[in-house]
C-alpha cells in the first residue's frame, strides 16, 4: 500500500533527478551516510544522555523491528506527539524506515487538531509520551491500546522508556528485512497553517524533503562543528530541515534537545554545549534580545536564524551587538519554499529581506488580483513551484482547485514585493490567517468552533498589531446581552482546540459590517480592531 499524493508532472520529475536535486536516496540517509569513525560523533545531546549517529541508526532500527512485530506495514499512517526530546528523532526514523508515514503534531495541539488529523489519515499507530494531556481522548477515538506506544520517562537504553499502552513487551522479533522506502513517494505529512476550517496534511516525498535538507546544509554552510539548539517544536519544518535537525544531522553535526525556547531553558545549554546555531521565531528573538545581559556566556553562538513571521528591522538591527553574533532571516513554508538570506548578504539586506528561494529551480510570479505579474518592487500575491513544494494537500481536491493554478504554481497567500538585489520582502498576508509569533491561526477553524455556542450568533475572527507577539487575534461576536468572554473561551477549550489559538480579545457587535457580495468585512473589522486596540474586552451589553 502506499498514499496517495499529488504527484509532479513527469517532466518536472525528469528534470529534478537530471539535476541532481532528487537522489533516490530515503530520507534516513541524513543518518545513515554517518559510517565508521563518522557514526562515533555525537548526534544529539539531550538531557544528560548523549546519542551517537551509531545510536540513532541502530535505535531506529531497533524500533522499526518493533513496530514491524505489531504488524505495521508501508503505507500505514501514524499520529505521533512528543516533546522535544532525542526519542521524538528515535521515532520518526524508525516509522520512515518501516514505510510508515507519520503526521508530527506539535505540543500546543489540542485534541481538536489531533482527532482531525486522525480523521483524515486513520492512524495505525499513535506514539505520545505516557503524560500527554490529550491521552484519554485519544485512547478510543483513534487507536487501541495495542497500537498505541508511550513514552515514558528517559531511560539509559534509548528505547526502554518505550512501552505499549497494553502492556506488551516492545518486541523486536518482525519476520525478514524491512522493505526498502520508496524515495519517490511520502515519506511523512507536514502541517499547513491552514486558512480553510479544516487543518491540511502535506505530503511530503524522500526525495523532495532530502533534497530540501541538502540544500539548506549548503546554504548555511553546516559541518561538522555544527552544534544547534533545537529550542522551537521539533516538528516544525523551520526546525525539522532549514536547515534544522535533520541538516545538521546531514552535516554530522550535533543537536543539542531544549524543552523550550525561553533564556532560562536555553542560555545555559549554549553556554554547557557550545551552541552555534538556532532558530528562532520573532517575539522569541525580542525575549532574548532583552535577556541577553552577559551573565550566561553565549560567545559560541555564530548564527542565529529567525523566520515564521515577520521580524521588525528595528528588532534585526539589535542582533549583531546583543548576541554577538549574525542574523539569518527565514521565510519558509511547511507546503516547501524556503527563502534564505545568504551568510554574504550585505547587512541592509538580512536586516530588511526575508531571503531568496534556496533553489535555482524554485520559481516564483508575483501576481496582482487579476493574476498578471506586478512591476518590480510592488507587492502583490506569492505563487511558486519548484523541486521541493508540493502539489496538493492530502484529500483535499476542491481546496486545490483554488490554490494551484493549471501551471501547478501554488499560492501561498503571503502578500510580498521584490527588493533591489533580487530578495523578497514579506508585506502582508492575504489569506484568512493570524500570524501571533510564527503560530498559525486558521480564522475559519475558530469561527466555525464559536458559532457552536448557543449564544453566538456569528463570529468573526481577526488579527490585531501587537508589539510583541506581531499578532494577536480578536474575535468579534454577535451574542446575547451578559455574554463573557470567559464563557466563550471556556466553550473553545472544551471543544478540545489548542491554547493559542484562542481569541486573545473579544468585541461583542450588534452586526458584522460586510462587503458588496456579502461576505464579512474583514479589512474594516481589522482597522476596527486596530482602533480600538486600547479598549479592554468587555461583556455582551
Ligand atoms: C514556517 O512555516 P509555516 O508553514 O508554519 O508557515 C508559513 C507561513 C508563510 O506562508 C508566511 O505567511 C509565514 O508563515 N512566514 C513568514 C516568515 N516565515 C514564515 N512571514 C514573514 N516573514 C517570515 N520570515 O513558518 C516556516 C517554515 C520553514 C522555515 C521557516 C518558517
Amino acid at each position: 500500500m502506499t498514499i496517495p499524493f499529488t504527484p509532479w508532472p513527469a517532466a518536472f520529475a525528469e528534470r529534478y533527478r537530471a539535476k541532481g536535486y532528487w537522489t533516490g536516496d530515503p530520507l534516513t540517509d541524513v543518518i545513515d551516510r554517518h559510517r565508521g569513525a563518522a557514526a562515533e560523533t555525537t548526534a544529539i545531546l539531550c538531557g544528560e544522555r548523549r546519542f551517537r549517529y551509531a545510536d540513532l541508526q541502530c535505535l531506529s532500527v531497533r524500533l522499526a523491528a518493533a513496530f514491524r512485530a505489531r504488524g505495521l506495514r508501508p503505507g500505514d499512517t501514524a499520529l505521533v506527539r512528543l516533546p522535544n526530546r532525542a526519542e521524538f528523532y528515535l521515532v520518526f526514523f524508525a516509522l520512515l524506515r518501516c514505510g510508515v508515514v507519520p503526521v508530527n503534531a506539535l505540543n500546543s495541539h489540542g485534541v481538536y487538531e489531533l482527532t482531525a488529523y486522525a480523521r483524515q489519515i486513520e492512524p495505525a499507530l499513535a506514539v505520545l509520551s505516557a503524560g500527554d494531556p490529550s491521552l484519554a481522548a485519544l485512547m478510543g477515538q483513534t487507536v487501541g491500546p495495542e497500537r498505541l506506544l508511550l513514552l515514558g520517562a528517559p531511560a539509559d537504553d534509548g528505547i526502554g522508556g518505550f512501552a505499549w499502552a497494553d502492556g506488551g513487551a516492545l518486541a523486536e522479533d518482525a519476520p525478514g528485512a524491512a522493505p526498502a522506502a520508496d524515495p519517490s513517494g511520502v515519506a511523512f505529512f507536514q502541517l499547513s497553517g491552514g486558512s480553510t476550517g479544516t487543518p491540511k496534511l502535506i505530503p511530503r516525498t524522500h526525495d523532495d524533503y532530502l533534497y530540501s535538507v541538502r540544500r539548506s546544509v549548503e546554504i548555511c554552510g553546516l559541518d561538522g562543528s555544527c552544534r544547534f539548539l533545537c529550542a522551537l517544536p521539533a516538528p516544525h519544518n523551520f526546525t525539522l530541515s532549514s536547515p534544522g535537525a535533520l541538516g545538521v544531522f546531514h552535516a554530522g553535526g550535533t543537536v543539542v534537545m531544549a524543552g523550550d525556547p525561553s533564556p532560562a531553558t536555553c542560555f545555559p545549554l549554549i553556554a554547557r554545549h557550545r551552541v552555534t546555531w538556532v532558530a528562532l521565531v520573532p517575539p522569541m528573538l525580542s525575549v532574548w534580545l532583552e535577556a541577553a545581559d552577559g551573565a550566561e556566556d553565549l560567545s559560541s553562538l555564530e548564527v542565529v536564524q529567525v523566520g515564521g513571521a515577520k521580524l521588525s528591522p528595528a528588532v534585526a538591527e539589535r542582533v549583531p551587538e546583543r548576541l554577538g553574533c549574525r542574523l539569518q532571516q527565514v521565510f519558509g513554508m511547511a507546503e516547501g519554499l524556503v527563502n534564505y538570506t545568504r551568510l554574504d548578504d550585505d547587512p541592509w539586506t538580512v536586516v530588511n529581506t526575508q531571503g531568496r528561494p534556496m533553489s535555482p529551480d524554485d520559481e516564483i510570479r508575483i501576481l496582482d488580483a487579476a493574476g498578471h505579474p506586478v512591476p518590480p518592487g510592488a507587492v502583490g500575491e506569492l505563487w511558486t513551484r519548484g523541486p521541493y513544494t508540493f502539489r496538493g494537500y492530502y484529500k483535499a481536491d476542491a481546496h486545490n482547485a483554488r490554490v494551484f493554478d493549471a501551471e501547478g504554481f501554488y499560492c501561498s497567500g503571503d502578500l510580498v514585493s521584490l527588493a533591489p538585489g533580487g530578495n523578497l520582502v514579506v508585506c502582508g498576508r492575504n489569506k484568512d490567517q493570524i500570524n501571533r509569533g510564527g503560530e498559525k491561526i486558521d480564522a475559519q477553524e475558530v469561527e466555525d468552533l464559536l458559532a457552536g455556542h448557543p449564544a453566538v450568533g456569528h463570529a468573526a475572527v481577526v488579527a490585531i498589531p501587537d508589539a510583541l507577539m506581531g499578532e494577536r487575534s480578536c474575535a468579534f461576536v454577535i451574542a446575547p446581552p451578559g455574554t463573557k468572554p470567559s464563557e466563550l473561551r471556556r466553550f473553545l477549550r472544551g471543544q478540545g482546540l489548542a491554547d493559542f489559538k484562542l481569541p486573545d480579545r473579544f468585541v461583542f457587535v450588534r452586526d458584522l459590517p460586510k462587503t458588496a457580495v456579502g461576505k464579512v468585512d474583514k479589512q474594516t473589522l481589522r482597522e476596527r480592531a486596530r482602533q480600538d486596540n486600547v479598549l479592554m474586552e468587555t461583556t455582551a451589553s
